[in-house]
């Protein structure tokens, strides 16, 4: 059995969840906050068998798309405030992130 953890954007989110749970897939959505935006995104949680991995990438492929965002890097506070100009960065988000785990057992009690 394998956990797969994939980390998405909000708003592939529900389309993801409709694709998987179409396919006979059980999901749990953890929200959670990309570290370098620091913005909202979403983690889904899926147990399931080794055989079915394609199928989930299969999903996220076919719901997941990249996108371009700009952040605005914080100045370091060491610096004097005014000799520092930030300009925004443009970052690629995206399609998902994701991440195969190893399951020991799964129980439902
Ligand atoms: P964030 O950490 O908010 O990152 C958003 C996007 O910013 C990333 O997209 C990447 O293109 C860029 N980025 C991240 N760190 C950077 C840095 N130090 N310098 C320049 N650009 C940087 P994705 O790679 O598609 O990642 C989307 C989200 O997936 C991330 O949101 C984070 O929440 C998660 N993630 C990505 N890689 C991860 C990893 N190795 N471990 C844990 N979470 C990860």
């Amino acid at each position: 059995m394998k956990l797969v953890l994939a980390i998405v954007q909000q708003k592939d989110r529900d389309r993801l969840i409709d694709e998987l749970t179409e396919a006979g897939f059980q999901a749990t959505v953890l929200a959670s906050t990309g570290g370098f935006l620091r913005e909202g995104n979403s983690t889904i949680m899926l147990g399931i068998d080794e055989g079915a991995i394609d199928r989930v990438l299969e999903a996220v492929r076919k719901t997941c798309r990249t996108r371009e965002q700009f952040m605005t890097p914080i100045p370091p506070v060491v610096e004097p405030v005014d000799s520092y100009v930030t300009y925004p960065v443009k970052v690629q988000v995206g399609g998902a992130i994701i991440f195969v785990l190893n399951v020991e057992r799964l129980e439902r009690i």
